[in-house]
């Protein structure tokens, strides 16, 4: 499957936005991940709606737009996507998943199915059919700068497994939370095809934007 990188825009200079999202479009990045939380699913709160239709109305780079909040169907009209944004939520944010993810259909938009990092795998087998990716998080949502779960390139070969032995081996994998360049790499290895990039290998304060977008693509065989 083809390797795809996803800008984590809460990473990025967020008082010269529009600056980094040019960049991003220079450098030929896939998706501009963009967190949202509510301060109850996660400790956190970070970019809101409004935010993501002002980027919406300026870019034509999709949109991948992780929701860490209760009950993200609340929220659903507040945005203005289209077929080729992805709405991502949390398995454990809702107990009725399977409906929420059908309304993320009924928008239009890709779903997105996210797990926490002790999430079991359990939790996606009868949800296959209905998401377009899942989102394995390497580290607790709610903040950048952490450390890779010790689990996680155990879980995405195992996720990859499931998601092959079901038949839906075009279903790409993507992992958000401490993706280095090494981190990047195994888990890559592992099954991994959509890379979050934050402070771990993208927004560095000692190397350019577009020179760190060009690292990764070359250290993760993206084309
Ligand atoms: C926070 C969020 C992530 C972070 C990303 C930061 O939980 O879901 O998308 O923005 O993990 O990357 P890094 O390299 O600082 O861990
Ligand atoms: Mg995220």
């Amino acid at each position: 499957m083809t390797k795809q990188l996803s800008a984590s825009l809460m990473c990025a200079d967020l008082m010269n936005l529009q600056k980094s999202v040019d960049e991003l479009k220079k450098a030929g990045i896939d998706y501009l991940h963009i967190d949202i939380m509510d301060g109850s699913f996660v400790p956190n709160i970070t970019l809101g709606f409004d935010l993501i239709n002002a980027i919406k109305a300026v870019t034509d780079i999709p949109l991948d737009i992780h929701m860490m909040v209760n009950e993200p169907s609340k929220f659903f009209d507040m945005m203005k996507l289209d077929e080729n944004d992805i709405i991502c939520v949390h398995y454990e944010s809702d107990i009725h998943i399977h409906r929420v993810l059908s309304q993320i259909k009924a928008k239009g938009c890709k779903a997105g199915l996210a797990l926490n990092p002790q999430t079991p795998l359990e939790s996606v087998k009868y949800l296959t059919d209905y998401i377009d990716m899942l989102l394995v998080m390497t580290v607790s949502p709610g903040f950048a700068g952490q450390k890779l779960f010790a689990a996680a390139e155990r879980k995405v070969a195992d996720a990859r497994k499931l998601l092959d032995d079901a038949g839906f081996a075009d279903m790409p994998i993507e992992v958000d939370g401490n993706i280095s360049i090494e981190n990047g790499r195994k888990l890559s290895t592992s099954g991994a095809d959509i890379f979050v990039l934050g402070t771990s290998s993208l927004f560095l304060k000692d190397k350019e934007l577009s020179q760190a977008a060009q690292d990764v693509r070359s250290a993760l065989n993206v084309q």
